[in-house]
């Protein structure tokens, strides 16, 4: 019997990874479909009946739960909450949920309220848990650590979205990576040795976006697309030939290793085949910390000359950066930020280290005591550590806020934009089509960034954009409403961890100045720390209103956290006051 399936994918946090609020000028809801569960739903028995709900793009309506009979999700960490909320409907519904994705894989053990895990890759799981279900006798958790040959994965259900609500559709070609990069988690999760789809089988993947009218930009979501070389060249001149019977229908872009530059042919035949921007695990330019982490593929070549190469083939070069090391040098914020600066990379993901559940370096730091809690799953811009650092934490955090400051101040990313816009080699595939889309971004571009807080910085950069390279205009809009999205980001961020520090330094303070009150003073002292608390949280409150409402639920949470320390201070205080003489 057919079940009737709904799918759903929680809400994601706006991160700097969201691109939310450069999103808004193409009127676009979400950057990318969730190809998980549309892998998934591709694999689910014919006459199973299935919707999918991509909380990003839509509400998630207490009717779509109430007419299904599972409810399937996929979540990463950052989902969790989002992820808790879908799961208190579903059993208010009486419905039962099922849990895959990345998340679940690593963390199972803490998310409540699941009836089925059906972990790791669908390829393996899945099967067994629909045989069981059928058999009505579904287990609770479905594990398997196999690596399945994804030549055999069928093609996403690429029909279940509206293409129109996202800024780029997706698409995997391998899995795994052959490196060993001490804090990664996709190696744990997908394994060390890339498996790859088939070239006929990535053409139809390419032919089924096309026909439900995908056009423009295309991620290719393997986290080394470069990590079977030879499978790669074997596939990259048939996509670029499918690619020109078509006129170029996507702009590719996918993640690399530093690597990547000491090839030229690859190079060459990933331009020829639409890519016009890879991502990049660059980590640090400390080369005694990159042997650290085991990233020896980062220390076979320069790395400023290899993200250089990479620009004058034609390739954007976005890249990631993380602080926290152990073996990181006092200076090493000024050296991200000089690297960054130098190699002309806009969209600079910087990171704190993060301790992810299950991997190498989980394990060392647990076994060196120095886990402190988990990891919120997204380490971009959450200003907590869940380890003890090497380097003093305080210094850490210091030297991070001022990176994403400064990395994100207008004048600074816009002198990146400048610089790649000089050094990018142009080529048939590389400059970006002008379609209505674009129209409409330089439009609202115009508007709104001229009436910005940054306008003139935006002027400068439009106008010496268009002098050094007139025909890339698209491409100088494009950054500049991505800049608006990260500057947006980083004042926001800056600001409630501002507010948060603040609050946390008062609540401190707080706590020792009452620490040896004479029993005398205690009436007194209670009334002093009430007004106070409600002069500190009506300050706090105004300076709220300066956050943007995706981010002031945080500072809020400040906000009551410091009452509820302020009450407790009271109350015990008040348990020490000696007793009232009766008259
Ligand atoms: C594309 C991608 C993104 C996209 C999101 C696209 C989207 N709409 O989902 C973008 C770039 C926005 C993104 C962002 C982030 N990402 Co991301 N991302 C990926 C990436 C590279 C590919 C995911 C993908 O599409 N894979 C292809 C599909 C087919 O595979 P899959 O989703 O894993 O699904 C398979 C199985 O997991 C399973 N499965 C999945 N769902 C379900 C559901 C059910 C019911 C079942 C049975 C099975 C099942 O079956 C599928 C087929 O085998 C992965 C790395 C990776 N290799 O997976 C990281 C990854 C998922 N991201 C990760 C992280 C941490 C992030 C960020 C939080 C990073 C940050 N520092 O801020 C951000 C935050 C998100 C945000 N606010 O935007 C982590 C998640 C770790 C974790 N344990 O949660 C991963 C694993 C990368 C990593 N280094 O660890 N990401
Ligand atoms: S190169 Fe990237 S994907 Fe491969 S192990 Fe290192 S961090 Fe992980």
């Amino acid at each position: 019997m057919g079940f009737k399936v709904l799918l759903v994918y929680p809400e994601m946090p706006p991160t700097y990874w969201s691109m939310k609020y450069a999103l808004r000028f193409i009127g676009k809801k979400a950057s990318f479909p969730p190809l998980g569960l549309l892998t998934v739903a591709a694999m689910l028995p014919e006459d199973f009946e299935v919707t999918l709900v991509d909380m990003n793009v839509e509400p998630l309506r207490e009717s779509a739960v109430e007419a299904a009979d599972l409810v399937l999700t996929s979540s990463m960490i950052v989902q969790k909450d989002s992820l808790a909320r879908v799961i208190a409907l579903c059993k208010k519904h009486g419905k039962r949920v099922v849990a895959g994705g990345p998340y679940p894989t690593t963390s199972y053990e803490r998310i409540e309220g699941v009836d089925h895990f059906v972990l790791n890759e669908a390829e393996v799981t899945l099967p067994r848990f629909i045989a069981d279900l059928a058999r009505g006798r579904a287990e609770h958790i479905y594990q398997d650590p196999g690596k399945p040959d994804i030549a055999f994965t069928p093609t996403p259900r690429f029909d279940l979205v509206n293409g129109k609500k996202y800024s780029s559709m997706a698409l995997q070609y391998s899995r795994g990576c052959p490196h060993s990069c001490e804090f990664c988690d996709i190696i744990e999760l997908f394994g060390r040795r890339p498996r790859v789809k088939t070239v006929s089988q990535f053409l139809r993947e390419l032919d089924a976006l096309y026909e439900v009218g995908g056009r423009g930009s295309l991620f290719v979501v393997d986290d080394n697309f470069i990590g079977n070389r030879k499978e790669v060249k074997r596939l990259l001149p048939q996509v670029a030939g499918w690619q020109q019977q078509r006129d170029y229908p996507f702009a590719l872009f996918t993640e690399s290793t530093v690597s990547l530059a000491e090839d030229d042919e690859l190079m060459d035949q990933m331009v020829s085949a639409g890519f016009n921007m890879v991502f990049l695990g660059i980590e640090t330019p400390d080369r005694c910390t990159l042997e650290s982490m085991g990233k020896k593929q980062n220390l076979k070549s320069d790395m400023l000359s290899s993200v250089r190469r990479i620009q004058a083939r034609g390739m954007e070069v976005s890249a990631g950066f993380i602080l926290g090391f152990d073996t990181d040098p006092e200076d090493i914020f000024d050296r991200q930020i000089g690297f960054i600066q130098d190699a002309g990379i806009p969209t600079a993901m910087v990171g704190l280290l993060t301790a992810a559940p299950n991997t190498q370096l989980y394990r060392r730091l647990a076994a060196e005591g120095r886990l402190t809690n988990d990891s919120s799953g997204n380490n971009t811009h959450d200003l907590r550590l869940n380890f003890v650092p090497k380097m003093d934490a305080g210094k850490l955090l210091a030297g991070y806020k001022r990176v994403l400051s400064e990395l994100y101040r207008p004048e600074m990313y816009f002198e990146r934009c400048l610089k790649l816009l000089r050094s990018l080699k142009t080529h048939k595939t590389s400059s970006r089509k002008v379609r209505l889309t674009e129209l409409r971004a330089f439009a609202l571009s115009l508007v709104r960034q001229t009436f910005s807080r940054y306008s003139l910085a935006y002027w400068k950069f439009l106008v010496r954009g268009f002098f050094a390279r007139p025909f890339m205009v698209a491409e100088a809009v494009t950054m500049a409403v991505k800049g608006h999205h990260f500057f947006k980001m980083t004042r926001n961020v800056l600001e409630v961890d501002h507010i948060k520090v603040t609050l946390e330094g008062l609540a401190r303070s707080l706590e020792r100045s009452v620490a040896n009150v004479a029993a005398g003073e205690i009436g007194e002292r209670i009334t002093e720390l009430a007004a106070y608390r409600d002069r500190v949280v009506a300050r706090m409150h105004a300076r709220c209103r300066r956050v943007n409402r995706d981010f002031r639920i945080y500072a809020e949470e400040a906000i009551a956290q410091f009452r509820v320390t302020v009450d407790d201070l009271i109350t015990r205080l008040a348990a020490d006051m000696p007793p009232a003489v009766p008259a």
